[in-house]
């Protein structure tokens, strides 16, 4: 039996004993799970390395405590429900017992394809529930995955590929999204030109597009399946083992390979969705993402599968075939539990109130909020409109980095206000500090986010580099981990997520490095020098501003701002590419040569004057000229 908070003093009650017993706490959730050997110490930990170990020496597998879990107590229940992006196309349902015969039949797949423990497979796919099988398989014979989003280009799925070293990649002819068809495969095939790890790429038919196979490297998925039992026995992991590796961007450099390991994310995944989204037997729960990122990986797959849950995949987009498609797959599904990104509540906002009309959305019970902060106005919008004022919001602040949600309302039990993150989960410990570092206590402090005690499902170590890790989050504030946000603690203790406070912007819910998008730009041949900034825009929360210093003799401003654009979406993907360029002759920077950003982002934000401090700038009339050549 898992544990599940019933109450409010019942939260508040857990909250006490996790912070004052933190390893009574967690040994106590993790001893609801099924281990092979059980650990000798739930966390070994130091932040100076950093060290973090927990369930030190447990052995397990995380697909044992999905498949052959719930096979037995509940092989008939659907683990799947599958919404694919054409509401004309049916729908697919998979139960336990089917997701176990389809995984082990995967999982031996891949052994005879080579696949030993610890081998790295990149799988680039749409969103079907292959995708989720292809994960688990890779857990169940102990492969390390790493999902790239079916967004991003050739070029960054090559720089991941490379990055891990991975021998294999999953894929699938073509991925549908709304009205358009992209030939993924073929996205995959210019990649791995330039990555001499990859030995094979299996691809699963989807569309039964047309794709170029080559000999002794390509097969397909129904080939490599033929004839395979549905029955494999789970590798025996460690804890500490690693389990996936998602790059996620930063404030500087290439993104980084954030390492998850076996132990502790089954552990966190299982404890927060149950507990956040109060998910009971026979609900159906939705979670609108994208398997490539985090949020796809937590709650889509492992944390509702480690639950025994109902979880609904969707292959689509919120404007497909209109924008009333959300709220006919709840209607059709009869979802419970919906959860989505503030970017896309405000997009369907824009559609009014019509998408709405004849869709029962009655079977509603929670809905939640993930990626970015949500408006106030966007809150009461869904609300009212979609939970028809009577679901509680749970607005989930979490990262990458942190595996599971961290601040969040108990659904129906911590009482909400929009805009709040609230409350620590059990476990969690957060920390204000000020720019020294010092701890601002009490309430109604405002400063940057970190965390003074480890979690379990908590970021062990950056693939192949361990000094960034420690470098980006361990150095800053010594002896805390630093999450890059900025928050207020208000008069009732309720935190309120404020942004990021690095160079790392979050468009749609996306998140970029100013820096990663900067060094695309530069690759234009005409470019000589880039700065990039967000700015508020009010459908994607931020959006891209780019300042570029170009060579405009051969080509119009235009056709240059185009090109620029362009540029990016073939090394980033369209999700990077800028919503404005600005050709400038210079930047504002300071006499030691650095961009002064905060210039530029004002500029963005629309602002003509009261720059602050400018005394440092070595050419102030860069800032006019920016600003006079403003659209
Ligand atoms: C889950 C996810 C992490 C960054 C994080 C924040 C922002 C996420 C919220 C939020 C305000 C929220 N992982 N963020 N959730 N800001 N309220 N509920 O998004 O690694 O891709 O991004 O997203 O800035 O640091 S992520």
């Amino acid at each position: 039996m898992s544990i599940k908070i019933q109450t409010l003093s019942g939260y508040l009650h857990e909250y006490q004993k996790s912070v004052l017993e933190p390893e009574a706490f967690w040994n106590r959730v993790a001893e609801t799970f099924h281990w092979k050997k059980q650990w000798d110490k739930v966390v070994d930990w130091n932040f100076e390395e950093p060290k973090i170990n927990w369930f030190v020496n447990g052995k397990l597998n995380i697909t044992e405590n999905i498949l052959d879990r719930y096979m037995y107590t509940h092989g008939d229940r659907p683990a799947i429900i599958w919404e694919p992006n054409d509401p004309s196309e049916a729908s697919r349902t998979l139960t336990y017992k089917d997701l176990y015969e389809q995984v082990n039949q995967f999982s031996n797949a891949l052994k005879q394809k080579g696949i030993k423990k610890g081998d790295r497979i990149v799988i680039y796919m749409p969103m079907v529930p292959e995708a989720a099988i292809a994960m688990l398989a890779c857990a169940r014979v102990g492969a390390v995955h790493s999902i790239v989003f079916a967004g991003f280009s050739s070029t960054a799925l090559a720089d991941r590929i490379n990055d891990c070293q991975a021998k294999m990649v999953l894929t699938s002819d073509e991925n549908y999204r709304g009205a358009k068809v992209i030939p993924i495969k073929a996205v995959v095939d210019e990649a791995v030109e330039n990555c001499s790890t990859i030995e094979s790429v299996i691809t699963l038919c989807r569309t039964g597009g047309e794709v170029i196979m080559k000999q002794d490297r390509d097969y397909w998925w129904h080939d490599v399946i033929e004839g395979e039992s549905t029955i494999c026995e789970a590798e025996e992991m460690d804890s500490e083992d690693l389990l996936f590796i998602l790059y996620t961007s930063g404030s500087t450099g290439k993104p980084k390979g954030v390492v998850h390991t076996c132990g502790g994310y089954m552990v966190y995944a299982q404890f927060t969705f149950e507990n956040v989204f109060q998910y009971t037997a026979g609900d159906v729960y939705w979670c609108t993402a994208d398997v490539g990122w985090i949020t796809g990986h937590s709650y889509i797959v492992y944390g509702p599968l480690l639950t025994g849950a109902t979880t609904l995949m969707f292959e689509g987009i919120p404007t497909y075939p209109d924008a009333g498609r959300f709220w006919d797959v709840v209607d059709k599904h009869k979802v419970n539990q919906f959860y989505t990104a503030p970017t896309a509540i405000r997009a369907l906002e824009a559609h009014g109130l019509d998408p709405f009309k004849g869709k029962d959305l009655s079977s509603l019970k929670v809905l939640g909020s993930v990626g970015e902060p949500i408006n106030e106005e966007a809150w009461h919008w869904y609300h009212d409109h979609v939970g028809k004022n009577k679901c509680p919001i749970v607005d989930t602040w979490w990262q990458t980095e942190t595996g599971g949600i961290m601040l969040s309302p108990i659904a129906g039990i911590t009482p909400t206000k929009p805009s709040y993150a609230t409350l620590p989960l059990p476990g969690i410990q957060p920390v204000i500090v000020d720019e020294k570092g010092q701890e601002l206590k009490g309430n109604s402090v405002q400063g940057n986010l970190c965390i003074k005690y480890p979690w379990p499902g908590m970021i062990r170590t950056t693939y192949g580099d361990h000094d960034r890790c420690k470098q980006t989050y361990f150095s800053t504030y010594p002896g805390m981990y630093f999450t890059g946000d900025g928050v207020k603690r208000d008069e009732d203790g309720y935190y309120r997520i404020l942004g990021r406070v690095d160079d790392v912007i979050n468009v749609s819910g996306h998140r970029m490095g100013t820096a990663e998008v900067e060094n695309a730009i530069n690759e234009h041949p005409l470019v000589i020098e880039s700065a990039v900034v967000g700015y508020p825009h009010e459908i994607k929360g931020q959006g891209i501003y780019a300042y570029v210093i170009a060579d405009d003799s051969q080509r119009s401003a235009a056709s240059l701002e185009n090109e620029i654009r362009a540029t990016v979406n073939k090394i980033i993907g369209p999700i990077a590419k800028p919503d404005k360029v600005q050709i400038v002759t210079g930047l504002p920077k300071t006499r030691s040569g650095k961009i002064m950003r905060r210039i530029l982002r004002k500029i963005a934000e629309g602002q003509t004057d009261n720059f602050g401090d400018t005394s440092t700038l070595l050419d102030p009339t860069v800032v006019d000229e920016i600003i006079e050549n403003m659209k």
